[in-house]
């Protein structure tokens, strides 16, 4: 996306940036390669996408749709000690949960974290807390899946 001309913005952090989401009167997005972007004279928002590497995960997750898109298999599937990189792609919040592991992670909006998961073998309920009513006997249209650790 080209910016209108007269867009001048600083982002007040000095953090790597992978990319910035201009929001409001503006849509797409701006890829950036260095911690300069930019933003308007009028109030937009912007999202900027935090600096988990993706390149350290073993395997990945995206939080869409109220589902955790895990590829093409059944659930989650890794093995103890894995890391696991969590993208939500949602513009709400969302959690990646597992109580038998003791995970519960909280996701805003375009963030992403990894995180990893514990050498403990075995077949868990992994669910978002605002999005599953009762992770004990889920319903099929709240957000969970699982997680096999192998
Ligand atoms: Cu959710």
């Amino acid at each position: 996306m080209k910016l209108p001309s007269g867009f001048r913005v600083r982002v007040p952090w000095a953090g790597p940036l992978t990319s910035v989401k201009v929001r409001g009167s503006l849509s797409g997005s701006v890829a950036v390669t260095r911690p300069v972007v930019a933003v308007s004279s009028a109030v937009v928002t912007f999202v900027a996408r935090s600096t988990a590497d993706v390149s350290r995960a073993d395997a990945q997750v995206a939080l869409e749709d109220f589902s955790f898109d895990v590829g093409d298999a059944e659930g989650l599937i890794v093995e103890g000690g894995d890391t696991v990189y969590v993208a939500n792609e949602d513009p709400f919040r969302h959690t990646f949960t597992v109580d038998d592991l003791g995970i519960d992670v909280a996701f805003g909006p375009g963030s992403q974290q990894l995180i990893e998961i514990p050498a403990q073998p075995g077949t868990y309920t992994l669910y978002c807390r605002p999005h599953t009513s009762n992770p004990d006997d889920p319903a099929e249209d709240d957000m969970t899946t699982t997680l096999t650790v192998g």
